[in-house]
């Protein structure tokens, strides 16, 4: 399968956003999307109920600074938990920070017993469902900031063949 998508722009932090295979829910990531525009990023939003195949074809073509995961059906803990492991077992995803977040299960305020678990499958951030908006966009000026991402070379992570 192939996913079609723009040139990368350099000046701005790409943010691939998207969510887990079994979840149909939409207006989280028209909120994230939306959130993430207003400060500065370029969003690639691939939509609802995406195949881990296709989140990964995304990663190697788009090659975002980025990867967010929402999720609110209640599966996110173990989709995201497969979803993560496939990616950092890819040449292209391995180093790419990724955070999650959302209702990641079925528990409420419980849900945060999936965080050290899906830690240690890979993700950098988890992020409760009652996180500010403030604590996502605060994260991500943690990482390499976009003065530092503009101008830089595309180098290909070492063994990642995107067809770029
Ligand atoms: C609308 C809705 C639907 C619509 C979705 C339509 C659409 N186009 O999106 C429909 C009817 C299709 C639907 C279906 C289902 N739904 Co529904 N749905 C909702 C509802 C009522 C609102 C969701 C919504 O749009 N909220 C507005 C958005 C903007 O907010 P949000 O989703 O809460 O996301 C916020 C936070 O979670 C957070 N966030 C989310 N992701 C991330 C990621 C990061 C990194 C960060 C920092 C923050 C963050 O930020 C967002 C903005 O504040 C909620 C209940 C509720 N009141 O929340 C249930 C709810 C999400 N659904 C639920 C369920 C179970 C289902 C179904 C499985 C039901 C069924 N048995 O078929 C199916 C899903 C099937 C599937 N394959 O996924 C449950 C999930 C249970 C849980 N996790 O505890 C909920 C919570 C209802 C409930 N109380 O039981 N649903």
């Amino acid at each position: 399968m192939t996913v079609m998508m723009a040139q990368p722009t350099l000046s701005k932090r790409r943010v691939l956003l998207t969510t887990v295979s079994s979840d149909s829910h939409t207006w989280n990531l028209v909120f994230l999307n939306l959130l993430l525009e207003e400060h500065g990023n370029e969003v690639l939003n691939l939509g609802p109920c995406v195949p881990d195949a296709i989140v990964l074809e995304a990663v190697r073509q788009y090659r975002p600074d980025t990867i967010v995961v929402s999720s609110v059906n209640g599966h996110g803990f173990l989709d995201g938990g497969r979803l993560i492991r496939i990616l950092r077992n890819d040449p292209c995803g391995r180093e790419v920070p990724a955070v999650i977040g959302g209702k990641l299960g079925i528990l409420g305020e419980g849900n945060d017993r999936y965080r050290d678990e899906l830690l240690m499958a890979g993700f950098d951030a988890v992020f409760a469902d009652t996180s500010s908006p403030d604590a996502l966009t605060s994260h991500l000026r943690s990482l390499p900031g976009q003065s530092s991402l503009a101008g830089r070379k595309l180098d290909m992570p070492q063994g990642c063949q995107a067809p770029c």
